[in-house]
């Protein structure tokens, strides 16, 4: 039992944010986490030391160690662990216990939530937080400091001397997330975060989601909570505006609002009076992710008056069985389509994600997603390869199937082996995604007895038994490593420009949907 004997514990967060395992010299800025600036403000209220160990890339053992060394003494050290950071995490655990073999090691987080006694399994981890972690943690460095016995901590499961593991109660969500304290954006690097060197801050005001999308881990985050009928939760409007306000009096560079929300109209009530005193109180362009299904057209109509310059919406996959069957995403094709024309109608450019490798999926179906990103005209489109989150519905149905391979596939590119959709065809998908959704657009703005010839030209291209998929994935990658050392140079070394780009192709772009609109009426 650690006792700080009346002195405030000292914390440190560690942070593993990063999705490539190959880019050990990559330099990047890193995202914000809402959590991680949540529980320091919750922590640093209480009177407690907070900090951050940021790491941006893979480290070696030598400069892990460096780094840690470097960042200072602390009592407790506390692991963000999402599932696919999970692998590296376990070795920056046992470095830091070589480094401190006192330090108490707590683990929170996505993976934690999943799966806690997995992670309190592991080596060196003394305690795990199950779900929402600032009042469990707050509860803990107080128990430390006074002496007390801290085992009994509500949401915390610990190692016990004998290594038995003792599983406390999760406590109940409170509704009102207005008493939470304004997170400490300071934690972070702030003005070297990726985002804010592109002008923008990154703002979740809500928690949760009560949705139940079969690949999302949400439908089991919320599962561990005795009241689990409030997990998604806003701020109110106008805590929210308080949050926007003090980030901005802060970082007055910031020139765009990327709010990431899970679902940023989840309560169409909340978003109609949210948006509208945005638009008087902060009115910088702003971007969220939006729901098809509960959207009107008259919320798209505010949107364009608040400032929304472009929306993010999850489309997932074009093919409506793969939609309702395996994903539990009930939008008609006629819904999304419909949706779509508003965001025309009133000039929102659309970023759609989509989802490639799905368990029962085939190239033909993937092609449809390609196709219905076409018709609705999507401005951007983002295909992501589908990966099996340990409890998630999805990972259940894969597994059944037997298109889970044994062992270790956090770091596989396309992670389920499936017959039916082989790795060359899903990465070929991914990789010519935007480029074909382009000429499907041509397609279909042709005349009809033009198009059709056309359409089915393209067809052949992608999924013909001829074509070199393999040769072609290839070559999209080089490709695309040069232009990302090009993209990251701009946004290391010449920020300004890189800003001025982005906003001339906005501008380019709200220009086009202008013209489209007129021409159509
Ligand atoms: C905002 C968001 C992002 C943002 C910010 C990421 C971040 N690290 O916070 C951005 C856009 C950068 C992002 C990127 C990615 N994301 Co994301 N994202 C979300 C989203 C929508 C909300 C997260 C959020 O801020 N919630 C609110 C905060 C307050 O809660 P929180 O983060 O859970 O933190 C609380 C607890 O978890 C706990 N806690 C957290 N850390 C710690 C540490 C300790 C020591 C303790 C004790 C407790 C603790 O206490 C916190 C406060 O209560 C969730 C989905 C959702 N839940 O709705 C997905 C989600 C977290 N993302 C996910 C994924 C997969 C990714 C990416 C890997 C996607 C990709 N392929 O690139 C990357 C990873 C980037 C990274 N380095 O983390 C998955 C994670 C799944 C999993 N099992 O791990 C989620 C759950 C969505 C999903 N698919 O199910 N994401
Ligand atoms: S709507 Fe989004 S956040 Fe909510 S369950 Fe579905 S995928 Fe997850």
């Amino acid at each position: 039992m650690k006792d700080l004997k009346g002195r405030k514990a000292r914390m440190l967060l560690v942070y593993p944010d990063y999705t490539d395992r190959d880019c050990t010299n990559k330099t990047s800025g890193g995202n914000y986490s809402e959590g991680l600036a949540s529980i320091s403000a919750v922590l640093k209220e209480g009177g407690h030391t907070v900090g951050l160990l940021h790491l941006l890339n893979l480290h070696t053992e030598e400069s892990y160690k460096k780094k840690l060394a470097d960042a200072g003494e602390y009592d407790i050290i506390g692991f963000s662990v999402r599932t696919t950071a999970f692998p590296d995490a376990q070795l920056y655990i046992k470095w830091t216990k070589e480094v401190y073999p006192d330090a108490f090691i707590i683990c929170g987080s996505y993976h934690v939530t999943l799966v806690p006694e997995e992670v309190l399994a592991v080596d060196g981890v003394d305690c795990v937080c199950v779900g929402d972690g600032e009042y469990a943690e707050l509860e803990l460095c107080d128990k430390m400091s006074a002496g007390e016995d801290y085992t009994n901590i509500e949401s915390l499961y610990f190692k016990m001397p004998d290594g038995s593991f003792k599983k406390n109660p999760i406590r109940p969500l409170f509704a009102d997330l207005d008493r939470l304290p304004i997170p400490d954006f300071d934690l972070f690097d702030f003005d070297n975060l990726e985002s804010s060197k592109v002008g923008t801050a990154i703002v979740v005001v809500s928690r949760g989601c009560f949705y139940n999308c079969t690949y999302c881990g949400n439908g089991n985050f919320r599962k561990v909570y005795p009241n689990k009928k409030i997990y998604a939760r806003f701020r109110s409007p106008e805590n929210a505006i308080l949050y926007l306000k003090t980030l901005i009096s802060k970082h007055p560079y910031i020139k765009f609002i990327n709010f990431r929300d899970a679902i940023f109209n989840m309560f169409p009530e909340w978003f109609d009076k949210f948006i509208e005193l945005y638009k008087k109180e902060i009115g910088l362009p702003c971007t969220g992710n939006i729901r098809f299904d509960i959207l009107t057209e008259e919320t798209v109509k505010k949107m364009k008056e608040c400032g929304f310059y472009t929306v993010d919406m999850g489309l997932e996959s074009g093919d409506q069985e793969m939609r309702f069957k395996y994903l539990r995403r009930y939008q008609t094709d006629e819904m999304i389509l419909r949706c779509s024309e508003w965001f025309h109608k009133y000039g929102i450019p659309q970023l759609t994600y989509n989802i490639i490798g799905l368990p029962h999926e085939d190239i033909h179906k993937a092609l449809k997603t390609i196709k219905l990103n076409a018709r609705m005209k999507s401005d951007r489109v983002i295909p992501n390869i589908f990966y099996p989150y340990e409890g998630t519905p999805l990972y259940e149905i894969s597994k059944e199937a037997g298109f889970i391979p044994e062992g270790d596939f956090t770091q596989r590119r396309v992670p389920l082996v499936q017959p039916q959709f082989p790795e060359e065809e899903v990465l070929f998908i991914e990789a010519y995604f935007m480029h074909f959704v382009r000429r499907y657009k041509w397609a279909y703005a042709m005349p009809k007895w033009l198009g059709r010839p056309y359409e089915k030209f393209l067809d052949v291209r992608v999924t013909g038994r001829f074509v070199p998929h393999k040769f072609l994935v290839w070559l999209h990658d080089c490709f695309a490593a040069v232009r990302n050392k090009l993209k990251d140079f701009l946004v290391h070394n010449l920020p300004g420009i890189y800003v001025k780009l982005r906003m001339l192709k906005h501008r380019k772009k709200a220009k086009n949907t202008t013209k489209e609109k007129s021409k159509e009426s």
